[in-house]
């Protein structure tokens, strides 16, 4: 009786060792395979290269989309063209990628391509700019800026700099040198300072395409100042425009900072990656710009992520921005009854 009480004693242990090694023999397996898991293949139409923003955009999402992360990514440029983004597309749903993620160099003429994609059975992110299609299902989520906001930001600065020093509105005399027509970004920001001009009663002279470029920027600043001899504040959407347009105000024997009163043109702008751009923020020649986040590359990574989980992301993913300025007595701004920092630099 002694030895069976034992015999029973060393089975059960046996049992309890056999079951805890199939265990992390069963873990190591899946371990095993988790490591061969199948890379995840991802086609990345990237809308051009027409801005530091957007090198730094395309920079951030290489380098999450990585070998090292699991990715096989096929990368195509459009160069500034929606044709040679579709043509992608139609590329990319042929050979069966995974995920599609899209930066739309604007908003409208995807219906038919993001269909296609749909019918394929085959996701998609849309980055930074948005589509304005039909049926939103065409997309699974976005995430970007909020581009109107970056302009209402930017217009209550103006408001807060003219009232406090003492310029009338009606003295108020606005150029818009506009980002790529039809954009996200051009839309959102050109409705922020003309609702706003409207609001307050600003003299909003007018707006061009600078294209989001420095060589477009200075083109339309000098015809600009050819036509008109009272701007006081140059509304630059984006930092390499307010670069070609500091060059042709400079040209023209004028001067850039934020002393309207005593004939100087105030230039503000929007993004705050140029290095040449924040240079100019601390030196005062432009007075303040609104940071426009490109480092999507890890948002991305994470919505794929939760989509391989089996996960549902949100579907409109906003990221948190600010304003910066070089001139402190702003230190915030309200709207819509919220309150931004602004974060001073000198
Ligand atoms: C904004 C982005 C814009 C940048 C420009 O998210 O689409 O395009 O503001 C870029 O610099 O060219
Ligand atoms: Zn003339």
């Amino acid at each position: 009786m002694g030895k069976k009480p034992h015999m029973v004693a060393i089975l059960l242990l046996l049992a309890i060792f056999t079951v805890a090694c199939r265990s992390s023999i069963v873990s190591e397996t899946t371990q095993e395979s988790t490591s061969e898991k199948k890379d995840v293949t991802v086609g990345f139409s990237q809308l051009g290269a027409e801005s530091d923003w957007r090198a730094a955009n395309t920079e951030s999402m290489l380098s999450a989309l990585s070998k090292e992360n699991g990715f096989n990514l096929i990368y195509k440029n459009g160069q500034q063209k929606q044709a040679n983004q579709v043509t992608a597309l139609r590329m990319f749903i042929q050979q069966e990628v995974d995920y599609i993620v899209l930066a739309p160099e604007t908003e409208t003429g995807w219906d038919f391509v993001l269909q296609e994609a749909k019918d394929a059975g085959i996701p998609v992110i849309i980055v930074d700019r948005r589509v304005d299609v039909a049926d939103r299902s065409l997309y699974t989520c976005w995430v970007g800026s909020d581009f109107e906001l970056e302009g209402q930001k930017m217009a209550a600065w103006i408001h807060e700099y003219t009232r406090s020093a003492g310029i009338a509105p009606e003295d108020v005399h606005i150029v818009n040198i506009q980002g790529t027509l039809g954009s996200s970004a051009q839309l959102g920001r050109t409705r922020g300072l003309s609702n706003a001009a409207r609001d307050y009663g600003w003299d909003l002279i007018a707006e061009e395409s600078g294209e989001f470029t420095e060589a477009r920027g200075r083109e339309v600043m000098a015809s600009f100042l050819h036509d008109y001899d009272n701007i006081n504040i140059v509304y630059c959407e984006n930092d390499n425009e307010a670069i070609g347009a500091i060059d042709a105000i400079e040209a023209a024997g004028k001067r850039v900072g934020s002393d309207i009163q005593n004939g100087e043109i105030m230039v503000v702008s929007f993004d705050g990656i140029n290095a040449q751009a924040l240079e100019y923020l601390r030196q005062g020649k432009i007075s303040c710009i609104a940071e426009c986040n490109p480092l999507h590359g890890p948002r991305v990574l994470e919505l794929i992520e939760t989509l391989e989980a089996g996960g549902t992301p949100e579907k409109y993913n906003y990221v948190p921005e600010t304003l910066f300025s070089s001139v402190p007595e702003i230190t915030s701004v309200t709207v819509d009854d919220v309150t931004y920092e602004v974060d001073i630099v000198s």
